[in-house]
Order: C-alpha cells, then structure tokens, then sequence
C-alpha cells in the first residue's frame, strides 16, 4: 500500500506569502491530478505558536535567512509565517483537499522547528504520522510540496529513516533555494540515503 504525503501546501509558501517560494504555488495542478495515483492521501500543515522561536524578530538584532544556535540546534531564522489559525497558515485555495484522510500539524513547540512532517528537528516528539501510515499499512510513501530544500527533504528522510520506500517526485515540488544550488544538494543527499527521486512522468 502506498501513500501521497503533501507537505506544506500552504498560503505562506506562495510567491505572495510571508515566506515566498519562488513559484510555490504552479505545482498545485499537478499535485491535483496526482492524487488519484495513490491508495491513501495525507498532509502536513507547518502551524507555529506566533511567538516561534524561528522567527527571526525573536531575536534581537537577527535578520531572516541568518543561521543560529537555538538551544543546542542550528536554526535558520526565518520571516514570520504559518501562524495558527491565520489566513497564511491555510492551505493553497485550488489545493484538492477531498482525498486528504488526515492533516499533521508540525511546529507547534516554540523552542523548536519541525520541518519534518514526522519529528521535530530533535527527533523527541512525533506528530503520529509515521504510526498512522503503519496503521493503515502503508510501506511506500511519495512525498511533494513546499519546501524541496527543509521540509520536503526532512519529511523524506525521516520517513526512509522510518522504512518506508521513500520517493520524491522532484517536479511536484519547489524550493526556498536561499543559497544557489540548495534544491540539488538536497536532492543528492535524499538520494545517498537511499530515496528515490522521479518527476511525475516516470509514475505508472
Ligand atoms: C518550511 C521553513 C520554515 C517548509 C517551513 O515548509 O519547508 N521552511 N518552515
Ligand atoms: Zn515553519
């Protein structure tokens, strides 16, 4: 059995959001047709407290896109995005929502990230994906959305990590690319560790 995970396909990750990925939102379509491919469909939804401590205006003196410690933890220090309950935090629009079974929320702990849909960057507390995907019998996940290069590629891993036959189908998703060349270097180190990477193209 196997499963789509659609990760982040929220409002925040669009060209216009706070959090702008360069065009996050063309891969919608796609992402549409593709749904009817798979035996379940599930999604992670980023949800942070406004007071998460990613944001860079939690720091004083800290601009986005600069890397911090953060109790322990290299941090990138990112735009005010994904608050709870706010407009940005919801899912694109034109997103097929019908066939979702089940959302993960993720960041919620505001001492630390979550770009995996699975753990946070700790790896100490789940969202109860990875065992919901068990329960219902799944051993092969796709994974597509927002962001190629943090939390496509964590919830990837994580989910390789996991034993799950892992496939990324690389023209589903797109990337923050915050340094040339980000979205390749992630792809490559999914690849090392054993995840497969195909466009959409290649699916039966
Ligand atoms: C993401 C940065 C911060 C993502 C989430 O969805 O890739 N990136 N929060
Ligand atoms: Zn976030």
């Amino acid at each position: 059995m196997n499963a789509l995970i659609l990760v982040d396909l929220q409002n925040d990750f669009t060209p216009s959001g706070a959090l702008p990925v360069p065009e996050g939102d063309s891969i919608v379509p796609l992402i549409n047709q593709l749904q009817q491919k798979f035996d379940l469909v599930v999604a992670t939804q980023d949800w942070h407290p406004s007071d998460h401590q990613s944001f860079a205006v939690q720091h004083e003196g800290r601009q986005p896109g600069e890397l911090i410690d953060l109790h322990g933890i290299p941090q990138v220090l990112w735009p005010i995005h994904c608050v709870q309950e706010t407009e940005g935090a919801q899912f694109i629009s034109n997103l097929d929502q019908s066939r979702v079974k089940r959302v993960f929320r993720k960041g919620q702990n505001p001492r630390i990230d979550s770009y995996s849909g699975f753990f946070d960057n700790d790896h100490q507390s789940s969202t109860g994906m990875g065992e919901y995907l068990r329960e219902q019998g799944v051993d092969e996940v796709f994974v597509v959305g927002l962001a190629t290069d943090y939390c496509v590629r964590f919830t990837a891993a994580d989910a390789a990590e996991l034993g799950f036959r892992t496939i990324v189908i690389s023209d589903a998703t797109r990337g923050v690319n915050l340094m040339t060349g980000d979205v390749d270097r992630a792809l490559v180190a999914l690849q090392e560790q054993g995840v497969r990477i195909l466009l959409s193209s290649e699916l039966p």
